[in-house]
């Protein structure tokens, strides 16, 4: 966890609409408000959601613009044309580029895969992606997370005589040519009922429309398992068809044949059942190691491998890969606090740069301020008179619309709004900086930090019991967190233990009212949180998560925050359960 550098948060009880209380009567107990705060409505959708299932998948021909591309692609694969799919250099991309590669390789397609370069092409579909598919020979290119907002690229590609059908899901351009085949859920004219699929989602139903057309079986596994990955990895809504997505592919991973993805479990040492913690912190980083620092290619080979060895020798060059990322991505975090720690006071934007920092940690790098200092960060790296970097925000800002009020002083500017990247002349940097700061000024009450908990309990209720119903809302990420809880008054049992570099463990019953000195104990750990012990003294009440704890063989409350409540202080026992 990372140390906060602004004040205290607030907690608050995460608002609860009002279906909750039908879910409630309908028998859902504890889930209830949980599963209406993540836009369940009634029973039967409350079963769907507690149950994914492949018959919650959308019709792909609900997609604009499917009908065209599958026909397209059908005839690429019996002319045995060549079809270039390119992608990109991050997890969504890279398992988008796999997924669709494979596919129409078994239809009898002639298919050369092609992956940006992070470091010397940057993101995206560009003109020397259709050189180098022109030179494949290719009469078609399907562009896989991507490409929306690549109106030249696509031109030049038409001009060149290669068709072009672009799957993407980042914010539309206006200016998209008529004459190519556009499959986005945010375009205008789509009427697909999910927004929200990313580039391995999108890949996933064009797989599934083009095989149901070619009179195939869909083999729904094999698709998941790889679709899963970039669900995880890209933070979209676990949500809707997401979450079926994600729950299907992570049942479909733990059955994994295939060489890569064996080997690269193997490297990140995740056996039996996957959950999507593991495909984001496990696989997804080993597998954008390879973008950020080398080339991204070695991940879709990976993927696509079927030769052990090879499998093995990759897996191990992305690990390796992934150590160096995260000591270069803990050097550009410790550099920008450091400038940004003085900055008195702490304008509404962070921008800094530098030439010692590496383009692919840059980032995440901001993602992780951004989260420590809760304000956007934007962090570039130089390279002769460019700097290109990325901009990570916070809840409830929109980050793209802001800097697209300064796309005039960009030279590439893209994203989505939690997250954009961006090129900028070095000369331009302090000015823009400047205006940026001067401009940001947000709605009141943005830059307030707020935890919001959405149970709130006593020790006693505390057990494999409550583990094993929350865990029915599995698999959790984007749009679904594990729900926070209130848990107190508390006191400790026993010592404080120290463990790692600067984590606690502790035991805590309930305290207070006619139950004092009754409590079971139950276990609390705090990752990073020595420099935080001060919060855990005396009478306290926390918040956490609950979490299935191996070493422990029992579930664990993992501490998101802390504070110490005085004996005058001492709450009412609120029961939400
Ligand atoms: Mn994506």
């Amino acid at each position: 966890m990372e140390e906060e550098r602004t004040e205290r948060a607030e907690w608050r009880e995460k608002p609860t609409p009002e279906t909750a209380g039908a879910l409630a009567e309908a028998g859902y107990g504890l889930l209830a408000a949980p599963l209406a705060r993540r836009g369940v409505a009634t029973p039967a959708e409350a079963d769907a959601f507690l149950a994914p299932h492949r018959r919650d998948l959308h019709d792909p021909f609900l997609l604009h613009g499917m009908e065209e591309a599958v026909e397209r692609l059908r005839r690429a694969c019996r002319d045995s044309g060549t079809v270039a799919v390119v992608g990109d250099y991050d997890v969504d991309g890279v398992t988008a580029c796999a997924l669709l590669t494979a596919v129409l390789r078994a239809l009898g397609a002639e298919v050369v895969p092609i992956l940006p370069n992070r470091l010397t092409e940057g993101y995206g579909f560009q003109v020397l992606q259709v050189e180098k598919a022109h030179r494949a020979g290719a009469s078609l290119i399907v562009t896989v997370d991507c490409g929306t907002t690549s109106a030249d690229a696509v031109l030049g590609a038409i001009d060149r005589g290669i068709d072009v059908i672009v799957t993407d899901h980042h914010v539309a351009g206006s200016d998209f040519p008529s004459q190519a085949i556009q499959i986005n859920p945010l375009q205008d004219h789509c009427g697909y009922p999910f927004r929200h699929l990313c580039g391995a989602g999108l890949a996933f139903k064009l797989a599934q429309g083009v095989l149901r057309r070619s009179g195939r079986e869909e083999p729904l596994a094999a698709l998941l398992r790889i679709a899963c990955l970039g669900t995880i990895a890209d933070v979209v809504p676990l949500v809707g068809e997401n979450r079926v997505i994600a729950a299907l592919g992570l049942r479909a991973l733990s059955e994994a044949r295939s060489p890569g993805l064996r080997a690269l479990m193997r490297v990140a040492r995740i056996e039996g059942a996957v959950s999507s913690t593991e495909v984001a912190f496990r696989l997804g980083p080993r597998i954008n190691a390879a973008g950020r620092l080398a080339d991204a290619g070695l991940a879709l080979r990976l993927l696509l491998t079927r030769d052990s060895a090879e499998a093995a020798r990759l897996a191990g060059k992305l690990d390796a890969l992934n150590r160096s990322r995260q000591a270069e991505e803990r050097r550009v975090v410790k550099q920008a606090a450091e400038r940004f720690a003085d900055r008195d006071p702490l304008p509404g934007i962070l921008v800094a740069w530098s030439p010692e920092w590496h383009r692919g940690v840059v980032g995440i790098a901001a993602g992780r301020l951004a989260r420590e200092f809760h304000r956007p960060v934007i962090l570039l790296g130089v390279d002769g008179d460019t700097g290109t970097g990325s901009g990570r925000s916070i809840p409830h800002l929109d980050l793209h619309s802001f800097v697209a009020g300064f796309r005039h002083r960009t030279t590439r500017f893209g994203g989505h709004p939690q997250a954009i990247g961006l090129s900028v002349a070095v000369s331009e940097l302090p000015d823009l900086r400047n205006a940026m700061e001067e401009t940001a000024e947000w709605p009141p009450g943005v830059l307030v930090r707020r935890r919001e908990y959405e149970l709130d309990l006593s020790a006693e209720q505390i057990g494999s019991d409550l583990y094993a119903e929350l865990a029915r809302l599995e698999p959790h990420g984007e749009g679904n967190r594990r729900p926070l809880i209130r848990l107190g008054p508390l006191e400790r049992v026993g010592p404080l233990r120290e463990f790692g570099e600067d984590h606690l463990k502790l035991r805590a019953r309930a305290v207070g009212g006619e139950a004092s000195e009754a409590g079971r104990p139950v276990w609390l750990l705090g990752w990073g949180w020595r420099e935080r012990a001060g919060r855990l003294d005396g009478r306290f009440e926390a918040l956490g998560a609950l979490e299935w704890d191996s070493y422990q063989g029992g579930p664990v409350v993992r501490l998101e925050d802390a504070r110490p409540i005085g004996n005058d202080r001492m709450p009412e026992r609120r029961m939400s359960a």
